[in-house]
């Protein structure tokens, strides 16, 4: 089983309800198990302004599937949320993000792991650093460190997550 966090978020169609139902789908995946989700968090849009606040978290999974496997899991699970996006950074109702697989570097056209944008994404680091506060991210250190140097005053924590944290079996 590798560890894998998977970064959540969404601005559309109720941002919670959007991001427990994805939870509770990626704990239904084959040969895996949801470990822990961490808080969510709302925090204004990074990219174009003009759109709803977003509320973002990260759930971490053990899994058995291979990376693209995973990101085809992901890609049918906001597939099944009728995931609608608008344009580039814009407005959707999911977006799952592969962050971390395990110590895995992987440059591909469909799959960038570490994600491209960890490193600039205070609402990505935050809550990865909540569930792994001593976490080394593949090429890019401390999580700590990596926190340190974004700017995390806009995120509000929300009280209302309704999955229980670590993630009952
Ligand atoms: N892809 C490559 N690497 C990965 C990976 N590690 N995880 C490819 C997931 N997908 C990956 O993704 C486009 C393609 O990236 C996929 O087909 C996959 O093969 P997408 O989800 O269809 O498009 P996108 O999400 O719109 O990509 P884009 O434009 O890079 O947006 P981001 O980076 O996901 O950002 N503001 C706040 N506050 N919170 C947010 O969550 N999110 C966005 C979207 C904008 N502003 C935001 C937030
Ligand atoms: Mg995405």
């Amino acid at each position: 089983m590798t560890v894998a966090y998977i970064g959540l978020g969404s601005n559309l169609d109720g941002p919670v309800d959007q991001l427990n139902t994805a939870v509770k789908a990626l704990g239904g995946l084959p040969d895996s198990r949801l470990d822990a989700v961490s808080p969510y968090y709302a925090n204004p849009p990074m990219g174009p302004q003009d759109q709803p606040d977003f509320v973002n978290g990260v759930a971490r999974l053990l899994t058995g599937l291979a990376p693209l496997e995973l990101l085809d899991a992901l890609q049918r699970i906001e597939q099944q949320q009728g995931r609608v996006r608008r344009r580039r950074w814009g407005e959707r109702s999911l977006d799952l993000d592969l962050l971390l697989y395990g110590n895995l570097r992987l440059d591909l056209p469909r799959l960038r792991v570490p994600h491209p944008g960890l490193r600039e994404r205070a609402f990505v680091l935050r809550p990865l650093a909540d569930l792994a506060p001593d976490l080394q991210v593949p090429g890019l250190g401390d999580i700590a460190a990596l926190l340190s140097r974004v700017d995390s005053d806009d995120l509000k924590p929300l009280a209302s997550r309704s999955t229980p944290c670590p993630a009952s079996p």
